[in-house]
């Protein structure tokens, strides 16, 4: 690097350059920098990402941008955030091993991680459009998200260290915001950056007519900002997921923060039943049918495993200043229930997420693929009405959902019904 370490963004013409005498770059890719091959593909909404290769081997190297580069320079974004994504994977790594990229080298000044390349895992979003499936997904995820929420609430961390990361993530403050913005706020009214597909106006209408729901909203929006549970990855979609057909893992928490304890995992399902609804416009009607089940499997099994292994963690590893043994195991009671009624607050919490999230990526600035991808908009119109709708029917019954299965057999009885 050069020895003026101030900010600049790379190029795949200075990367080589910029980054050849490192030693982790020479370790890992190779000592002449002259033979690396650079490849940026960064298709998220936010950093650049390069692949870069040599005789050694490859890496990702991600560096932040000082704005959102979806939108441009017009939207600047602090280079802060790179420092909150290495905290969040190094947190991760401890509490759910080898389910993140490993970091091999941090620059703070140039916003830039060193991690390690994952191959030939593709983004999941993408396998679930071809109709693809993933063998072990629910069993891994589910455990990720049930570890990463236990391990970093009370439930498990010593309250000093515990209140240090909440001090530590309260720094990152334009992240957040983006979140609170474009999840809970625009897509329930007509906000500047806002769009969404020719057609389904009349369901729109009716979506931000609706006072209750925007109540729920901001009740949820208000946990979210002050609810400090668990250090969530903040942006745990099908995008934030690579998979091979049998092994999958998760990257860019840089949306990390300090939250409700069912937000990673309800965002998660919501976006899988948009993988779900939009399916129609993928396959053939068979395919699409079994498929279609497939996806509404690893919902509940994903649902599932989360419960296991919290319960497992619950009983095992509850170290922390809440629930302690002291009070229960330790008097001759059983924490049984306690556990079950902590795991009941959680899903209402991810129902409430879950429907608002399906809302935000249909109706507010960053949709996603699985829609997006349907060109003819008078069939993806349809296809979104029913996600839109299903997502008011979990915000409005989220406090009264019995399981995991009532959740799946709405989202059948919407994939049967004519919206628009
Ligand atoms: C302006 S950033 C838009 C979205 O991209 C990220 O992936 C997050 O999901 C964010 O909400
Ligand atoms: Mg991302």
């Amino acid at each position: 690097m050069a020895t003026d370490n101030s900010y600049q963004a790379l190029t795949t013409d200075s990367l080589a350059d910029r980054l050849g005498s490192l030693a982790v770059m020479a370790n890992e890719v190779g000592d002449d920098s002259a033979q690396w091959a650079v490849q940026e593909v960064g298709d998220g909404n936010l950093n650049l990402v390069f692949i870069v290769s040599g005789q050694g081997g490859t890496v990702i190297v991600k560096q932040a941008l000082p704005y959102v580069r979806l939108v441009g320079d017009s939207w600047p974004l602090p280079l802060y955030r790179a420092y909150y994504e290495h905290e969040a994977l190094v947190r991760q790594q401890q509490r759910d091993p080898g389910r993140v990229p490993q970091v091999l080298y941090f620059d703070r000044e140039q916003a830039l991680i060193i991690m390690e390349y994952l191959s030939p895992h593709v983004i999941l979003r993408r396998k679930l459009i071809l109709g693809e499936r993933v063998e072990g997904l629910s069993q891994t995820i589910g455990q990720f998200c049930a570890r990463t929420a236990f391990r970093g609430s009370e439930l498990c961390m010593q309250s000093e260290q515990k209140k240090a990361d909440v001090a530590l993530f309260a720094g990152n403050v334009a992240i957040p915001a983006i979140t609170e913005a474009l999840v809970f706020t625009d897509p329930y009214f007509n906000a500047e950056m806002n769009h969404h597909t020719e057609g389904l106006d009349p369901i729109v209408e009716q979506l931000r007519a609706n006072v209750l729901l925007k109540q729920r909203v901001q009740r949820m929006l208000s946990r979210f900002a002050s609810n400090t549970e668990t250090m969530l990855h903040g942006d745990l979609h099908s995008g934030s997921i690579m998979s091979t057909e049998n092994e999958s893992r998760v990257i860019d928490p840089e949306f990390v923060q300090y939250g409700p304890m069912g937000f990673d995992i309800g965002m998660l399902i919501a976006n899988y039943l948009m993988a779900y609804f939009s399916q129609p416009a993928h396959r053939t009607v068979e395919d699409c049918l079994r498929y279609q089940d497939w996806i509404l499997g690893v919902i509940e099994q994903t649902a599932q495993s989360f419960n296991e292994e919290f319960t497992q963690l619950w009983q095992t590893e509850r170290t922390g200043m809440l629930y302690p043994t002291a009070l229960f195991e330790d008097q001759g009671h059983s924490s049984s229930d306690a556990c079950i009624s902590v795991l009941d607050h959680l899903w209402r919490d991810a129902y409430s997420i879950c429907g608002i999230e399906m809302h935000r990526r249909t109706l507010s600035l960053a949709h996603n693929a699985d829609f997006e991808d349907i060109e003819d908009t008078a069939v993806r119109a349809p296809l979104e009405a029913r996600n839109i709708l299903m997502g008011v029917e979990l915000i409005m019954n989220a406090n009264s959902l019995e399981s995991i299965e009532a959740l799946t057999a709405i989202a059948k009885r919407f994939n049967q019904e004519q919206c628009l």
